[in-house]
């Protein structure tokens, strides 16, 4: 006989809809009409954000630059769920993460323009350095969670993957070991179809990669990752309900540009493609919501950008004017400096590198 030995379903969570429709029953409580337009101007400042590294990028200004075009509301809706003691650990594309968590967007430019000492964050934001060998930051965050709970800290940890971090290693032995230890841990995965030129399908047959959570015993949903209220409500619900046990929260997004800027999506795929994810914008939908409301116009909209663009401005004068100390290379590596490297310092300073 048979009888059934598990019985696991994902639900899917949208609140939002393209054309700013909300559902009136899932919209979060907390969130008043000021936390949507900060939403809003969040992810408009993300997306400026690109648009300028994009373009200091191209005059060779910045080294490669992961640009998060599309992504805008999984970041955003993520990050603005998370409280004050919540620690965030990202992959490598989370820009608007930093920023609504209050990272000194100078410092992160810093990163990209290819200094280390982007990773220095300051202690109040809670945050991680980026990592780039993809799903590394899934077993670390499993322990930086498992530390909260030791600690006795009413703090929950907040990771990011993507879709193709989730066939890593990695994401099968952390969220094995965040079950088993019930650590205080979100893992957002950042479905944004593509890892590089594989899709989504490639990637693995499950039909959600949500579902991977069922295997180490882990609560998990797929929300429309385009949709913020969506995405900030599953986010506070798994953070609320952290102290019992770790979420996977699938955000299905789309990377409406390219990887990096070292790569040119062009060659494998279709501009439907593309066009069909432009409808399901996550920046537009919250215009239009706010929009209908009466609480947003062309004048705010200006206003907002010009605010923004002088932001921008601050943050790229101050991100170039920085001066690197040339010893970090030799004194950072290694918790001592080994011979060899010593021998290069020495040969670095007597040749006036410090000129
Ligand atoms: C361990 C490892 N393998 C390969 C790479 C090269 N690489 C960088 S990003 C990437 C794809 C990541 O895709 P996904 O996890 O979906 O994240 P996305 O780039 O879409 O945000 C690959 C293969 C790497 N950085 N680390
Ligand atoms: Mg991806």
């Amino acid at each position: 006989m048979f009888s059934e030995a598990f019985d696991g379903k994902v639900d899917y969570l949208q609140v939002m809809d393209e054309k700013g429709n909300v559902d009136q029953q899932f919209f979060p409580k907390d969130v008043d009409d000021n936390t949507v337009i900060a939403m809003y101007k969040n992810m408009m400042f993300t997306r400026a954000f690109d648009n300028k590294v994009l373009s200091l990028q191209r005059q060779g200004r910045t080294s490669t630059f992961a640009p998060s075009f599309g992504e805008e509301a999984t970041h955003i809706g993520s990050a603005m769920a998370m409280r004050k003691d919540d620690i965030f650990v990202p992959a490598f594309r989370q820009t608007g993460v930093y920023y609504a968590r209050k990272m000194p967007m100078d410092l992160y430019l810093l990163y990209w323009i290819g200094y280390e000492d982007s990773n220095k964050i300051p202690k109040e934001v809670n945050g991680f350095p980026m990592a780039v060998p993809v799903a590394t930051q899934l077993p670390h965050s499993v322990g930086i969670a498992f530390a909260q709970k030791y600690q006795g800290r009413d703090a929950a940890v907040v990771v990011y993957v993507g879709d193709g971090g989730t066939s890593e290693g990695d994401f099968s032995e952390a969220l094995n070991f965040a079950g088993v230890w019930k650590t205080p841990l979100v893992i957002i995965i950042e479905n944004n179809q593509w890892a590089i030129s594989m899709p989504r399908e490639k990637q693995s047959a499950a039909k959600t990669l949500a579902q991977k959570a069922f295997a180490a015993g882990i609560n998990c949903i797929q929300v429309d990752g385009n949709d913020v209220m969506a995405v900030y409500k599953a986010t506070k619900d798994a953070i609320e309900n952290s102290k019992n046990g770790p979420t996977v929260i699938e955000c299905v997004t789309y990377r409406m540009g390219m990887h990096t800027t070292s790569d040119d999506p062009t060659k494998y795929r279709t501009d439907e493609e593309t066009e069909k994810w432009k409808l399901k914008d996550p920046i537009l939908r919250v215009k239009m919501y706010l929009t209908a409301k009466g609480i947003w116009n062309d004048d705010l909209e200006k206003k907002t950008i010009e605010e923004q663009s002088k932001e921008l401005d601050d943050i790229v004068q101050k991100a170039e004017a920085f001066k690197p100390d040339p010893e970090g290379m030799f004194n950072t590596v290694y918790s001592f400096v080994p011979e060899v490297l010593k021998k290069e310092f020495d040969e670095a300073k007597a040749s006036n590198y410090w000129q």
